[in-house]
């Protein structure tokens, strides 16, 4: 039987990220008696509107310690109680090498993947190399997330389900974040989509707007309705995030708007197998090693040349 993870029993090692606008750390470590390395993402949580009262922060258990007044002016470490002051934990384990490299801070580089490159060089290496879908399966199959999944459309061609994010609770409006995972297989990502696909893309669209309506009561007006290129995970899904949250992955580099997605598919059949798409590598993904061996990017800070100036 599974023994419950705790977190007094994870030896932290090393901070592969920190960021403090987002308020989110990520630890490298292991857990006490077992073999395998363990990542913990930790996040602050944002705060809740509906705790803007007597019974959330303006409670009577909410303690104020001063550090300085000043004339007009007060500085407090508050400590609100604790059922409205969670952290978000998230832990991955057993870990790979491609997690601790996913949450690790590091050197980002654009490059722009024409149709050939993608051929000569991204593909080979998304066949060779990329994270285990099993999760994906496991929610399309019915044996994980299913208490969460918000919509279920189960045709073949052209289902999809939609649940809450990894990165989402499945409750806090502020920060809402669902996916919809489509149910046909084989499609790798933006890439491969074509005029074939678009009764699956308008359905995502207009029941995952639907539902999310229904559901949570944000008109589409209010969402974000997007692809990532690349993705991490090569099944086709599409993220739908509150307008109003700056969800993590929504720059201009990396994620794509369903509906120029397929307005672009529209208007050409064949568009994103025509298309020049950019994309972010890391220096410590492998297949920033596969573009810089072709030339086509450059590292900032060779590795070999820091322990050079160490040493000098
Ligand atoms: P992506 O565009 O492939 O990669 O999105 P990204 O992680 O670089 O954005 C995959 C999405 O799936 C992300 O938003 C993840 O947070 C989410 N995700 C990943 N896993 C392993 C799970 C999971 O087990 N369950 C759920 N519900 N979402 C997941």
């Amino acid at each position: 039987s599974d023994v419950k993870i705790q977190l007094k029993d994870f030896i932290p090692e090393k901070i592969l990220r920190n960021n403090t606008n987002t308020k989110t750390v990520c630890v490298q470590g292991k857990f006490i008696s077992k073999s395998g390395v363990a990542i913990v993402i930790l996040e602050k949580n944002v705060f809740k509107e509906e705790d803007l009262n007597d019974k959330g922060y303006f409670s009577p258990e909410t303690v104020l310690e001063t550090y300085f007044q000043n004339d007009i002016y007060g500085n407090y470490a508050c400590f609100p109680k604790s059922s409205i002051n969670g952290v978000k934990a998230t832990i991955i384990y057993p870990a790979s090498e491609k997690h601790i490299i996913k949450y690790s801070q590091q050197e980002v580089h654009i490059v722009l993947e024409t149709p050939e490159l993608y051929e000569k060089l991204t593909l080979p290496f998304i066949k060779k190399e990329q994270f285990n879908l099993q999760w994906v399966y496991n929610i399309l199959d019915g044996t994980s997330e299913q208490d969460r999944i918000v919509h279920d459309n189960k045709c073949e061609k052209e289902g999809f389900v939609l649940l809450p994010d990894l990165k989402w609770d499945g409750l806090t409006k502020e920060t809402l974040y669902l996916l919809a995972i489509v149910r046909q297989r084989g499609i790798k990502s933006l890439r491969d989509l074509n005029e074939s696909h678009l009764p699956l893309l308008r359905r995502v669209q207009e029941e995952g707007k639907k539902k999310i309506l229904e559901k949570y009561n944000i008109r589409d007006s209010q969402l974000r309705i997007y692809l990532h290129y690349q993705p991490s995970f090569y099944h086709l899904h599409i993220h739908f995030t509150y307008l109003r949250h700056e969800a993590p992955g929504i720059y201009a580099e990396k994620s794509h708007l369903l509906s120029t997605v397929i307005d672009n598919i529209e208007m050409m059949g064949n568009y994103y197998q025509k298309a020049s798409l950019p994309f972010t590598i890391r220096e410590m993904d492998n297949i920033f090693d596969v573009y810089e061996t072709n030339g086509y990017v450059q590292r900032i800070k060779p590795n070999i040349q820091n322990t050079e100036l160490i040493d000098k």
